[in-house]
Parts: C-alpha cells; structure tokens; sequence
C-alpha cells in the first residue's frame, strides 16, 4: 500500500487495484467556441488544471497504472439526449448546433474528443457518457470491476459537475475516490473551493482530496523513475 498526504486524512492505494479516472478534458470544455462556452461560461480557468493532470497521467502511465477517460457527449441523432438536457440554460446554440469545433458535444466531432495534452493512449479505455456522472449509463463499473479496482485518483472538469457527480457515484459504489485539487477546474473559483469542501468533509463524506504533488511523491515511493521522468520539462 502506498499512501498519499490528502485531507481528511492520508489516502492509502495499491497502485494494482487503483486507477487513475480522467473526466471529460474536452475541448467543448476547455476551449473557447464549445459547449462551455454556450453555456455563459469562460473557459480560460480550466486551462490551468491541464498541465499537472498531464504530469500525472504521464507518471501513471510509465508507472503502468490503469488509466481511464470519460467523454460527455450525445449521438449524433441526439436520440439520448432528453429534452431537458437540450433546454437547459436557454443557450443561443444547443448541443447538436455546429459551432468552430463542430456539432456541440456531438460524439465524433473535433470539439467533443479529448485534448492533446491528455490525450489517450493505447490500452486506455474511452468511456462515452451522456450524463454528467461517468457511472450512469455507461460500463464503467463493470470495467473497474473486473479488474478488481478499488481506489480511484480523479482529475477533470468541471470540478462540481462531471466530477463531484462521478465521486458521489464512486462512492456509492465502494470505491475510494480521491480528487487531485489542481487536476480539476471549475468555471467559478468559489466552487472550486466548495466542491473539494464537499467531498472531504464530515471524515471524507463520499471521497479525499489531494494535489498532484502529493499523490506524486506517494507514487514516487514504488516508481521514482515514472515520477521523476513525468516531472521533467518535455
Ligand atoms: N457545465 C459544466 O460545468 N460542466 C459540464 O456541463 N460537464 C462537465 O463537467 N463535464
């Protein structure tokens, strides 16, 4: 067992039963022209969360973590799109709109598919889900669990959407989650801070906090090679 500084208190894994759950760093999230951006949002306070979930997929992978994304979007009928979804926030254009980086979060289209930084590599499975939470509607569980995963490192956006959403269902499914603080953004710095409050407090209520230096140096333990070769400039 390895164990990582984290709050309410250190948060114990085995790098064999963990894996690392990278949610939704799409470009219809991250980037100007998206359906963050259709929705009021500025999307420039995600950029910062990419460059340390990054270093942590890069040390995870040569670590030999498992490592697994998650997409949220619709087909591009939007036939599993409810009419509430599509209404919500009475936006000027809607998720199956074309925008600059095509039809808003349409699976397929440029604007849906992750970012280069973090893009996935061979072996590490794509989860398209069409609800903020990656376990509804999806397999996600029955993957995790057939690999006899237990622990779960978070990094993604938005911090109080996709991701608070997916540790709450984390939790309820018996997993220990623990979000890495400056993996994950938010478009409003005061949930940011609330999210994080939510998950750890009353003794971890449904999961841990951590920061990408923390859970580094815990992983380092087993792996300083992986550590140290993802920490240095590329
Ligand atoms: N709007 C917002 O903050 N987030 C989402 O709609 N989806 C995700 O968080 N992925």
């Amino acid at each position: 067992m390895l164990s990582a500084k984290a709050e309410p208190y250190d948060f114990e894994f085995d790098p064999k039963t963990t894996a690392l759950v990278m949610i939704d760093f799409q470009r219809d999230f991250v980037y100007p022209g998206g359906f963050g951006e259709s929705l009021g949002n500025d999307t420039s306070f995600l950029l910062k969360a990419l460059p340390p979930a990054e270093r942590v997929l890069k040390a995870c992978r040569a670590a030999g973590l498992f490592i697994i994304h998650t997409r949220e979007g619709h087909r591009a009928d939007l036939s599993d799109l409810p009419a509430a979804k599509y209404e919500r926030g009475r936006p000027k254009i809607h998720i199956g709109d074309p925008g600059p980086m095509g039809r808003l979060l349409v699976r397929g289209e440029y604007g849906h598919d992750i970012v280069d930084e973090v893009y996935p590599i061979a072996g590490e499975p794509i989860i398209d889900k069409p609800g903020k939470g990656a376990f509804y509607a999806t397999d996600l569980d029955s993957i995790l669990k057939n690999r006899g995963t237990r622990q779960l490192i978070v990094c993604g956006v938005t911090t109080e959407v996709c991701v608070q959403t997916s540790v709450r269902e984390a939790n309820d499914r018996g997993y220990d989650a623990c979000v890495l603080e400056d993996c994950v953004g938010s478009y409003f710095p005061e949930f940011q801070k609330a999210a994080l409050d939510m998950v750890k407090a009353q003794g971890g209520i449904f999961g841990f906090v951590s920061d990408s230096t923390r859970f580094l140096d815990a992983l380092g333990k087993q792996f300083p090679a992986a550590v140290s070769a993802a920490a240095a400039p590329a």
